[in-house]
């Protein structure tokens, strides 16, 4: 149906709404039986890349160019590397070292977050290893103390590591405790529930299936409104010095 181009989208040099009305789906080289939406890519000024990946039955992934985060979003996915079978299910998980070489097949339709970064090395940190695990297995922290607000971090807070993903479950009513203004980008996903995310100087309605990127230093809050928990997906890049990378 036409909406007259109206859209709650918006792209705005420090920040992007992207919601489910304008993705587009396009091939990724190499994928066979997957369609992507790429949601941040160098391509916006994400240092990352972050796609929906839709599978049909048998549908396979190429090789990362990079390290790879993978979070089943629907179905099942199964994931080969190092002489590992693992198969995620719903809120399942895998972190993916760079250059490790595996598969990522869909027995059956399914849909998965993949979240692709090229890696950091850190003096004295140690390698990264491959993780698996299921989201609801992870313990919860209250954010700052506020038990309405709750963390789960899917990847060890530790240097072999340069991001991060958390899950982040807001009750009704529940905020951040402040405007956020920090060196880390984001890209996040609304998994469930909704609310206001305030993103620069632009307040918006956010729901479920949006996605957003926010660069670094991009003022941000999040009020969660509803009857259900809001609860999102949320990729930032951690642990190195602002310096690395750039030649300095
Ligand atoms: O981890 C974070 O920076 C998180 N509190 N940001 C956010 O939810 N927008
Ligand atoms: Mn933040």
């Amino acid at each position: 149906m036409h909406q007259l181009g109206a859209t709650r989208s918006s792209s705005k040099p420090d920040h992007l709404l992207q919601t489910p009305d304008t993705f587009v789906r396009t091939p990724l080289p190499g994928a066979d039986g997957v369609e992507v939406i790429i949601h941040a890519s160098p391509q916006l000024g994400a240092r990352f890349t972050q796609m929906t990946a839709e599978f049909v039955a048998g549908g396979s992934l190429p090789p990362a160019p990079a390290q790879r985060f993978i979070y089943v979003l629907d179905g099942k996915l199964e994931i080969k590397i190092g002489g590992k079978r693992r198969v995620l299910s719903t809120d399942g998980f895998a972190y993916l070292p760079q250059g490790a070489p595996h598969t990522v097949r869909a027995p059956g339709m399914a849909r998965a977050a993949v979240i692709e970064k090229p890696y950091m090395a850190a003096a004295g940190a140690p390698a990264p290893e491959t993780l698996f695990g299921d989201e609801d297995d992870v313990a919860s922290v209250p954010l700052m103390g506020d038990h309405a607000l709750r963390v789960r971090a899917l990847i060890p807070d530790c240097p072999a590591y340069d991001f991060a993903v958390n899950t982040m479950t807001y009750d009704p009513g529940a905020a951040l405790s402040m405007v956020e203004i920090h060196v880390m980008e984001h890209g996040l996903l609304m998994l469930e529930g909704g609310g206001i995310y305030r993103l620069g100087d632009s307040w918006y309605p956010v729901h479920a299936g949006d996605f957003i990127w926010m660069r670094a230093y991009c003022p941000q809050w999040f009020g969660a409104l509803g009857k259900k928990p809001a609860k999102y997906l949320i990729y930032k890049d951690w642990l190195r010095h602002p310096l690395e990378g750039i030649g300095a």
